[in-house]
């Protein structure tokens, strides 16, 4: 049953009628330019063909109800209620998964505040794969945004429901993330990645040009979970804004290659490891853009692989099922691959040509065998289209 039914049918099973509507967004991938966006850098995703659906009904009072395939038992509170529930420290004083949804129903609220709003009950299915790096989370949010801004007649713009949803997972769910998932969901185009200003907030879309060449991206789950809400992330976080400090500059967007130099000899090793990362990373962000609109993509494979090296080394957020699905794609011939992601576990990409998806694949799958790690799951992403309404 596609994930769209699934939702219409867990709707049913709520409410025992039909919803108002089902909207939907993408999960993503992202192409170049990791931890960039919460140093206000540059980043590349592009939204990808897996989607969350929420379908909703307005209700007749102010209590919001929600169930999804995450769990057994729905959850339901009033509207009133979630200003005591949120903005929550650490753990959600809801169920995470519903976190991401009451955050969302919260946040949106705050935009408004003395709107006399009605109710909802929800359901949200998704065949976003959770826990993988892509972004299963942004997708929740921005289905749910779609849902209610239009049940609400809110009529707020993409890039405001994409700031929605990153208020609902920092303050409700409690991860300190950045914007690139929500903007990469809310903006997806078919035929483009996203190029974002984390600063501005400007985008522009970037023509990918894997169809025309015959390449195909591949996605290696490695099925190592990770979560944002927790540690290393949050440690990363921690040392980019110790080095911008030590910089005496506002955020690490700040500072070029030129930079370096001076890094060095104001801060600790580590740090200055982690700051190398982030000021290279932004630099192969804009190189990746250039070389895509001026050479098309089998001149970015480079750039891919020493985004990756940086992320090992420098910024130490890979894992061994990572450097293993990025090492033995390259040796079966990608022409570029990196782990995507927050990372500590998640998926990486690897381009390839169209002709080579079952050779890499099965060279994967073999490596990932012979290193003694769980099988990973592999397939392939297109870029898609952000957010609509689907019945
Ligand atoms: C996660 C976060 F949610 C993003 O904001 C971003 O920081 C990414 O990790 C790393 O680039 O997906």
């Amino acid at each position: 049953m596609t994930a769209l039914a699934t939702a219409r049918d867990l709707f049913a099973d709520l409410t025992g009628q039909s919803p108002d509507g089902i909207w939907s967004a993408p999960g993503r991938v992202n192409l170049i330019g990791e931890h960039t966006d919460y140093n206000e850098g540059f980043v590349l995703p592009f939204a990808i063909q897996h989607r969350t659906y929420a379908a909703a009904s307005l209700r007749d009072d102010d209590r919001i109800r929600v169930a999804s395939t995450f769990a057994t038992e729905p959850v339901e509170v009033s509207l009133s209620a979630l200003d005591d529930l949120f903005p929550s420290e650490g753990e959600p004083a809801v169920p995470e998964w519903s976190a991401y949804v009451l955050g969302v129903a919260w946040a949106l609220r705050a935009l408004h505040p003395d709107a006399a709003l009605r109710g909802a009950d929800i359901a949200i299915a998704s065949d976003v794969p959770v826990g993988a790096g892509l972004s299963s989370s942004a997708a929740i949010e921005g289905s749910v945004s779609s849902a209610l801004n239009e049940l609400w007649g809110f009529d707020l713009d993409a890039v405001t429901l994409a700031q929605v949803g990153r208020r609902a997972e920092n303050e409700a769910v409690g991860a300190p993330t950045g914007i690139m998932d929500q903007m990469a969901s809310m903006l997806g185009r078919s035929d483009a990645a996203t190029f974002l200003d984390c600063r501005t907030l400007e985008t522009r879309s970037v023509p990918t040009g894997f169809t025309d060449e015959h390449l195909e991206v591949l996605v290696i789950d490695t099925q190592v979970s990770h979560a944002h809400s927790t540690g290393g992330y949050r440690e990363r976080r921690a040392s980019c804004e110790l080095g911008a400090e030590l910089l005496g500059i506002r955020s690490l967007r700040d500072a070029g290659v030129d930079d370096l130099r001076r890094a060095a000899e104001v801060m600790d090793e580590v740090t200055y490891r982690r700051v190398r990362h982030i000021i290279t990373e932004n630099q192969r962000v804009l190189d990746t853009v250039a070389a895509l609109t001026e050479n098309g993509p089998r001149a970015i494979g480079e750039l891919l692989v020493a985004s990756h090296a940086s992320m090992r080394d420098d910024f130490e957020i890979s894992v061994p099922e990572l450097d293993t699905a990025v090492e033995s794609a390259l040796a079966a011939g990608a022409i570029g691959a990196r782990m995507t992601g927050g990372g500590f576990g998640g998926a990486a990409i690897a381009l390839i040509d169209h002709a080579a998806v079952a050779a890499v694949s099965d060279a994967v799958r073999q490596a990932f065998t012979n290193a003694g790690f769980a099988a990973p799951h592999i397939f392939t992403v297109t870029p898609s289209d952000g957010p609509h309404r689907d019945e």
